[in-house]
């Protein structure tokens, strides 16, 4: 008789979140995080939050995870794809004191928050190795090449409410994901693949860089975000390709990522786009 792990009938990899558990680790006074809920299926944690915040004016720091969404969503109505638990598929509602330009930096900061925290949680390879995360402009995390997570912000709009999703593919396997260009923590060979802690890291080092960009009324420079989204930017320095939302494509070296969160080629400032990677 084999293991009960050995068993391709079970996915005992993929165990549920718990709620009451990571309520217990991330909610308290002093803290961001207001409530933390889970759902074993929904559409779209952030159609849900965006939802929650027009009806019921939800408070800043709630946070909605979903094990299975029917119809997650990337930006420009793209879909998000993720087999249920097998990876990280989550919601947080924000209400930044911050001027409307500098919100841009929110949906920036949250990718280089989420960068951070996967490399310092995933713990090394078998092989002994850090799995380095990058961001690419504007805020999904990369590990070399391929695309590890991605970051949709959405105003709710007649409110001061900002919905931010999250999608991190933990123990994705390669048929699962849409394509070659994305890539899961385990595909990567990290040495922690439990979505628990992975998760508390990610909502704790959000919880730090919010905090302090808020604090600095929204600064992207006096609260270091700027400079560390930069030593982490895997855009800035390549030549790329990027298509804008109206059709246009630009081509040249990115060469900065300017105050207003913008990313800089050829000296032209792009605020919205597509990038791709030149080699
Ligand atoms: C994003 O859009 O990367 C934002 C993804 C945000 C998903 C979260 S999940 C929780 C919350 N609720 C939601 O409904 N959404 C948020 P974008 O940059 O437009 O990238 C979308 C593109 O990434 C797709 O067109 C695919 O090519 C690719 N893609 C889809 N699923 C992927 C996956 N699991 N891993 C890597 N790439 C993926």
């Amino acid at each position: 008789m084999g293991r009960v792990s050995d068993s391709p009938f079970t996915d005992l990899d993929r165990p549920p979140l718990r709620a009451a558990a990571l309520t217990r680790g991330l909610v308290g006074p002093g803290g961001l995080w207001r409530a933390i809920e889970v759902f074993d299926e929904t559409g779209s944690t952030n159609a849900d939050l965006a939802a929650a915040a027009r009806a019921e004016g939800t408070p800043e720091g709630t946070v909605l995870i979903a094990e299975s969404q029917t119809a997650g969503r990337g930006r420009l109505d793209r879909a998000w794809v993720s087999p249920p638990r097998a990876g990280l598929t989550f919601s947080f509602l924000m209400r930044p004191a911050v001027s409307p330009p500098r919100r841009v930096w929110l949906p920036l900061l949250t990718g280089l928050a989420v960068a951070e925290a996967v490399q310092a949680a995933c713990e090394r390879t078998a092989a002994g190795r850090a799995v380095e995360t990058g961001v690419k402009w504007p805020n999904d995390v990369m590990v070399a090449e391929r695309k590890l997570a991605g970051v949709l912000a959405e105003a709710v709009p007649g409110t001061d409410a900002v919905v931010v999703g999250v999608g991190l593919n933990v123990t994705t396997r390669p048929e699962e994901l849409p394509d070659d260009r994305a890539t899961s923590l385990s595909m990567e060979d990290a040495g922690c693949t439990d979505r628990d802690p992975l998760l508390r890291a990610i909502l704790r080092q959000i919880e730090r860089r919010y905090l302090r960009w808020t604090a600095a009324a929204g600064d992207p420079e006096r609260s270091g975000v700027r400079r560390a989204y930069l030593d982490r930017c895997v855009t800035v320095g390549r030549p790329v390709r990027v298509e804008l939302p109206g059709g246009e494509t630009v081509v040249g070296r990115a060469e900065d990522i300017d105050v207003d969160g913008r990313l800089v080629v050829e000296g032209r400032p792009i605020s919205a786009g597509d990038v791709v990677h030149v080699r």
